[in-house]
């Protein structure tokens, strides 16, 4: 897994107790730990795992909406998606990016994602049917994502910390085109707002699902949480996100397709109905609506862009070639 040649590369630890106790000592110091560190292999691990996650969610995260780029109904609308497909690429870069100082290529990632090894984020397995669902997407998925993001900007690992604070300026954009969308369209027609209301039933339950699972069965949670990856559980944040939204939905006129949804006054937040962990579980082992149609774009984008791939490298290597040759003289 770790190349010669790169950031970190080494991968060794030396995990005895006065080191591991160290270590936490840094963490809990808020100090942050940077790529030539010495980390724990587990620490190294987790991170690789989750911040490739969330590069290929980004990359994958680019199909449903790059759908409706030459569909969308007005020309503002239109620079505005194409604006914000673009920055979802661009953060897939800061993130495979983030990931290589950890010692671990980007060629070994993307192999991962197509070779159905890594895992994405479940929500891009479902389609956008109607241009409401371009709204939804960007008031519902890039909320969920931002409320998942604020916090990984205070991540123990640098390079991911420093990643998230340009990223979460552009998802809060992102966010608010996708309000503005669904703004229009509930002042509009009964049947723009029909439309609306559809999209929000179909994409709620699966914005809930983003969070990951209940925090008794993830697995990930307690250590990452000790490491400071993560500052909040995967319940605590889809808590805080589901009082962030209730009052966004109310101000659309829209109905949240969940009965249980109640304010708990004892709480402070909302109860909320019974999340369908089958159709989670089922979706992130591939077999969502999408998981298929997904990976087959994926693969065909890769394979079509081989000659891109082979002229940046070939160029870079007769740059290399005429700086030594240069130097030489
Ligand atoms: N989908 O122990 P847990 C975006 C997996 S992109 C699929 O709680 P952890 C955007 C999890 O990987 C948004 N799999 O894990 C882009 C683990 O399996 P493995 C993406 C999921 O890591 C374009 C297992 O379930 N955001 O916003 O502690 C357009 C147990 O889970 C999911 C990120 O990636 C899921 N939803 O917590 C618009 C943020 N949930 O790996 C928008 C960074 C869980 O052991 N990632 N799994 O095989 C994270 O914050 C954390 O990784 C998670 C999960 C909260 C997602």
């Amino acid at each position: 897994m770790y190349s010669q040649g790169l950031i970190g590369a080494d991968g060794t630890t030396h995990e005895d107790e006065e080191f591991l106790a160290a270590f936490q000592a840094r963490i809990d110091a808020e100090l942050k730990i940077e790529p030539n560190d010495p980390m724990p292999a587990g620490y190294r691990k987790t991170l690789v795992r989750q911040i490739a996650q969330h590069a290929h969610s980004e990359i994958v995260g680019m199909l449903p909406e790059g759908n409706w780029i030459t569909r969308a109904p007005t020309l503002r609308r239109k620079a505005a998606l194409l604006a914000k497909v673009q920055d979802e690429g661009g953060h897939g870069l800061y993130l495979y990016s983030a990931a290589e100082t950890l010692g671990v290529s980007r060629e070994e990632l993307v192999g991962q994602l197509l070779s159905g090894k890594a895992k994405y984020s479940s929500i891009f397995n479902y389609p956008a049917i109607t241009w409401a669902d371009i709204g939804t997407i960007g008031w519902l998925v890039d909320g969920a994502a931002i409320m998942n993001q604020i916090p990984l900007c205070r991540c123990s690992f640098g390079p991911y910390a420093r990643a998230m604070i340009r990223v979460c300026k552009e998802e809060s954009f992102h966010q608010r085109q996708g309000y503005e969308i669904m703004l229009t369209l509930c002042k509009g027609s009964d049947e723009q707002k029909a439309m609306a209301q559809d999209a929000l039933d179909r994409w709620w339950w699966p914005s809930l699902m983003m969070f990951g699972p209940h925090d008794a069965d993830s697995t990930h949670s307690d250590q990452s949480m000790a490491w400071k990856i993560k500052r909040f559980t995967n319940d605590e944040l889809r808590q805080k996100f589901i009082d962030a939204t209730v009052p966004q939905a109310e101000f659309l006129g829209l109905t949240m397709p969940d009965p249980d949804l109640k304010w708990n006054e004892e709480k402070g937040g909302y109860d909320h109905g019974e999340i369908d962990w089958d159709e989670f579980w089922r979706v992130v082992k591939g077999d969502g609506i999408c998981n298929r149609d997904r990976m087959k774009a994926r693969r065909k984008a890769h394979d079509d862009n081989t000659w891109v791939r082979e002229a940046a490298l070939a160029y870079a290597e007769k740059t290399a070639a005429r700086e030594t040759a240069v130097a030489a003289e």
